[in-house]
């Protein structure tokens, strides 16, 4: 079996979600990152990078980066419906999508919700974070445009995994205002939303989302040190 370590705060339900929807089982064990646990001797045994999600699988093998997590079930376990095969002609477009946003869209992430990892002064947290949005939606205009073109969806008719994994990083931004600047992307989140295996996972990272705003105002040196 499965054995997958997420909690809250962390981006674990994007794996959740791919095993939910493959009705694959696993055990799910928590981890407390605001506690600092991810840092912990025995974390760090099983995932010397100190990063959540971590999958291990049935054999044994610790993986970790969460796009690689949902490609490699959605593969290993024929996910058709989620990850296009591997000579499906949509099978390029997928790929570029997924890896633009674990590369150029999550990443940028960081430097949002850890703005104080890239000042030196707490003075400046603010305007870090602000910084880190432009990037992102930049990115999300380009996004936004080739779905106008060819949506609703990113490979067009048809769902796949790239598009809940899109719709997760719009709840952990500020989503209204996302929605109301790019209407393709708002339209792809509501379709993403109105799925019944997806909603309870969107829901919950829009109130993460809001907690982790709150506690940064509350801390603005940095939540998670
Ligand atoms: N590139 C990794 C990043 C994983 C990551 O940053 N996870 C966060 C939780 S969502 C984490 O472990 N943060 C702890 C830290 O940065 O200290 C992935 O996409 O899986």
């Amino acid at each position: 079996m499965y054995v997958l370590y997420g909690g809250d705060f962390t981006r674990a339900p994007l794996v959740q979600w791919v095993l939910g929807e493959g009705k694959i089982e696993y055990e799910l064990r928590k981890i407390d990152i605001l506690n600092g646990e991810h840092c912990s001797t025995t974390f760090l045994a099983i995932n010397p990078a100190g990063l959540v999600p971590v999958l291990i699988t049935p054999e044994g093998d610790a993986l970790y980066e969460v796009a690689a997590l949902m490609l490699y079930l959605a593969d290993r376990h024929q996910l058709t419906d989620l990850a296009p095969q591997l000579t499906d002609p949509d099978r390029g477009l997928f790929l570029s999508t997924v890896f633009h946003i674990a590369a150029d869209i999550q990443s940028e992430m960081k430097r949002f919700h850890f703005p104080h990892r890239f000042s030196l002064r707490r003075e400046d947290n603010a305007g870090i974070q602000d910084l880190a949005k432009s990037p992102v939606l930049s990115r999300l205009n380009v996004m936004n445009t080739r779905l106008a073109k060819r949506g609703p969806y990113v490979l067009g008719t048809r769902f796949s995994l790239a598009d809940f994994y899109l719709s997760f990083w719009v709840a952990y931004l500020d989503r209204e205002a996302v929605c109301m600047h790019f209407p393709s992307i708002a339209t792809l989140y509501d379709l993403v939303r109105s799925r019944p295996s997806a909603a309870p996972y969107l829901e919950e990272t829009e109130r993460m989302a809001e907690t982790y705003a709150e506690m940064m105002k509350k801390k603005p040196g940095g939540v998670i040190t």
